[in-house]
């Protein structure tokens, strides 16, 4: 259970100060030369041994990542790169951090950037945040009239300068890669991988891009120790975490909560339960729009966490819930999805290009009622082809919704199409 000493976001509300002054006196930038100068090996053990699992959707481990990071550059600068551009449909939760709370991630900023010998950052943040681009800035400008950013940052010795960068509202540019290309001032198509972006990132230099929400728990992790944070959570499943529940609960939030927490309890302490109870909950798309929806009936003694989630065939994603009840016309749902991915591709890999507009097409016509139920399974072997076929991951992104309402909803699907039929003759 967590208790409110255990949260790291004491504002995400921003019922407090949000100033630096506000922000210090809240615990923030306390120690922070101490921490950089404990050393780049130490600082990226500590985050390995607390398990922090990257917050953007991949889960994959933060001090890992930092570990890439080449000592010897062979002259070349390292940049960190934090990635704001927070996109995915349902997610809401890194906008909390960079209105209410954006020193912890500039506090971030610099003891990461130290750990990958970074002296520069970027931070790309998404177009359409336009108020939480001017409290960041604010909160930068802050910490450079206070000596926390520049040379000798917050006097731990290590120049260290931190810019914003705002993107063009494009989907694709929350891609990792896309995201380097854009940051660049090219068109937002993301790259092959390998390189991944620690051997050739921007400028095709060493580069760390990692989520808001990742690099702003950083410095609470290091302050209290890797074992205060890997002591919530299952195993593997480490930490604290930012929910941004949206959709058919009577109080959608963002809530800090531990990793781990059963969806009932979830959704009972911090959205007062399921519009209309719990049995009027139809399903649940539990990490953002990319990961399969999943019925009642499993959600009802559901792990919120990777683990368990993708032992179910859907995923935590950026922790973005969506719930959805019985008034919800799930095929007209994941069509929007479908037609959503449809738009933002990129278009440079025919699977994506082609396949999202054959499985908009197809979901359309199951939507209306006009397709053939043969075309159910044809719909999915189109998500197959498309699925670990492409550039990046929008195609999977794209597939997956499908492949989880036919697996979940198929009754539903096909009443629907005989409905149509019955209603023609
Ligand atoms: C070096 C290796 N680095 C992996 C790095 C890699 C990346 C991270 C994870 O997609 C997912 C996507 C969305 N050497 C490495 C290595 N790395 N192997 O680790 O990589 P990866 O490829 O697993 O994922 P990704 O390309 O970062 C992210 C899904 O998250 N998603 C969320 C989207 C979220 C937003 C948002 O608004 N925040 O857009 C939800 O499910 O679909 O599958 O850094 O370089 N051998
Ligand atoms: Fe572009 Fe889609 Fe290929 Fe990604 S999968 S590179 S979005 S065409």
């Amino acid at each position: 259970m967590l208790h409110d000493s255990d949260r790291i976001f004491t504002n995400i509300y921003g019922q407090h100060d949000r100033s630096l002054r506000g922000a210090q006196m809240r615990g923030h930038w306390d120690g922070t030369a101490a921490i950089i100068a404990k050393g780049r090996d130490w600082i990226v053990e500590e985050m390995k041994a607390s398990g922090l699992r990257g917050r953007g959707g991949a889960g994959f481990s933060t001090g890992l990542k930092w570990s890439f990071m080449p000592k010897d550059t062979g002259g070349r600068p390292a940049y960190l790169v934090v990635n704001a551009d927070e996109s995915e449909p349902g997610t809401c939760k890194d906008r909390e951090i960079l209105r209410h709370e954006p020193h912890t991630l500039i506090e971030g900023c610099l003891i990461a950037s130290y750990a990958i010998g970074a002296h520069a950052a970027y931070i790309y943040i998404r177009g359409e945040y336009i108020r939480e681009r001017e409290a960041l800035q604010r909160a930068i400008d802050e910490c450079y009239d206070a000596g926390l950013l520049g040379k000798n940052a917050a006097g731990s010795g290590w120049d260290f300068d931190l810019y914003l960068h705002h993107g063009a509202g494009a989907y694709i540019c929350g891609e990792e890669t896309a995201l380097l290309e854009s940051l660049e001032g090219k068109k937002g198509m993301p790259r092959m991988k390998p390189p991944f972006p620690a051997g050739a990132g921007l400028y095709g230099c060493p580069t760390t891009v990692n989520n808001v929400e990742s690099i702003s728990v950083a410095p609470t992790i290091l302050r209290r120790g890797a074992s205060w944070f890997s002591s919530f959570g299952r195993p593997n499943n480490a930490g604290t975490k930012l929910f941004a529940i949206s959709g058919h609960v009577n109080h959608p939030c963002v809530v800090e909560e531990e990793m781990s927490i059963p969806f009932r309890e979830l959704i009972d302490k911090h959205c007062g339960g399921i519009r209309g109870g719990w049995d009027n909950l139809k399903g649940v798309i539990p990490g953002g729009s990319s990961v399969p929806v999943l019925p009642a009936a499993v959600m009802d003694e559901a792990i919120m966490d990777f683990d368990w989630l993708r032992g179910q065939q859907s995923g935590l994603g950026t922790a973005a819930v969506i719930v959805m009840d019985q008034s919800v016309d799930i095929v007209k749902a994941i069509w929007r999805l479908s037609k959503f991915y449809k738009h933002e591709s990129c278009g440079q890999c025919t699977p994506c290009r082609e396949g999202t507009g054959w499985m908009m097409r197809v979901m359309e016509r199951l939507v209306l009622g006009t397709a053939e139920p043969a075309e159910i399974d044809m719909l999915i072997q189109v998500t197959k082809q498309v699925e670990g076929h492409t550039i990046c991951a929008l195609g999977d992104a794209a597939a997956w919704p499908i492949q989880g309402l036919v697996r979940h909803f198929r009754p539903e699907v096909e009443a629907r199409l005989r409905q149509s039929r019955i209603a023609a003759e």
